[in-house]
């Protein structure tokens, strides 16, 4: 059952990853996109692909959601021209650095939080208003494992992504008496440019994060995230917690040898 076709999906960081291939599985189910992220031009590059290869519409924005006054302004011109999202996947995100606490560079600190955090509440903050004026929505926060369960060296990474498990509940909370759903979807380790932005750019260092098992890649994540907005209306997926199989928990990731 598609269940999405025709509605309007706007996707924070669809420039890479999982925020990408949702909106390639989006646009498979014939979904009208709205794409944001800071590099516009793989936005207008992927703008290009989708409607070409489905037919449908793709508005895209060169959007940095820390920039609260920036997502104020890209909501209220969708809202200008009567568009409004029928869901929402607050995808974009990042860790910096992998440090001991005491040792934390700000720089870092402050780039997850901004992004994680205070990125995800400054676009909720501005269309969910819609959704409720609409008298429907469904919001798709993604998560983490790193939100479930802390690991050395995850400290403000780890409590960003704890931070979206709470807004997650909170959101569904605060929307009762609305037909609003809210979900969250949380990753272990996909391989994406994810470890690459942590390590600063170091591919070596990233690449042996995924090394020696079988990693989510972005499109296994996806599927969840489509799993969960094909869902009927009144059925509300809140959490889906999604790891490769080798890895157990956040810590115990059966990692063997190559024959
Ligand atoms: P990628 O690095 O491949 O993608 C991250 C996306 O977020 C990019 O499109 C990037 O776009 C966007 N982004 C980052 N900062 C900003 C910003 N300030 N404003 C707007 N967009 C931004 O990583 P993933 O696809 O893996 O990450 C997506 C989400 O999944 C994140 O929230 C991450 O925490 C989460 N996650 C990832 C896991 C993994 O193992 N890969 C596991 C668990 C959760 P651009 O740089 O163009 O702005
Ligand atoms: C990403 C998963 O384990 O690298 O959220 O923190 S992990």
């Amino acid at each position: 059952m598609n269940r999405i076709k025709g509605k309007t999906v706007l996707i924070t960081g669809a420039s890479s990853g999982i925020g990408k291939a949702c909106a390639e599985q989006c646009a498979g189910c014939q979904a009208n996109l709205i794409l944001a992220a800071r590099r516009f031009d793989r936005l207008q590059t992927l703008k290009n692909d989708l409607e070409k290869m489905h037919g449908i519409v793709v508005f895209i924005h060169r959007l940095d959601v820390r920039v609260r006054q920036d997502v104020e302004n890209f909501v209220s011109q969708l809202a200008a021209r009567d568009i409004c999202p029928d869901i929402l996947i607050n995808n974009a995100g990042l860790s910096a650095g992998l440090d001991k606490l005491h040792e934390g560079n700000f720089d870092d600190w402050e780039r997850m939080i901004d992004t994680n955090v205070k990125g995800l509440l400054y676009v909720s903050r501005a269309v969910i208003p819609l959704m409720i004026k609409a008298g429907k929505g469904h919001v798709v926060n993604i998560g983490s494992i790193a939100g479930h369960q802390v690991y050395p060296c995850g400290n403000v990474y780890n409590a960003t992504k704890f931070a979206v498990r709470a807004l997650t509940e909170a959101m569904n909370i605060d929307l009762s008496g609305t037909d609003i759903r809210v979900s969250c979807v949380s990753p272990g380790a996909a391989n994406t440019e994810f470890s690459t932005v942590r390590f600063h750019g170091d591919t070596k260092k990233a690449d042996m994060i995924y090394t020696g098992y079988k990693p989510l890649s972005a499109d296994d994540i996806a599927d969840a995230v489509l799993y969960i907005l094909n869902a009927p209306e009144h059925v509300n997926i809140q959490n889906i917690l999604i790891t490769p199989t080798a890895q157990r928990n956040i810590y115990c990731v059966d990692r063997r040898k190559p024959d």
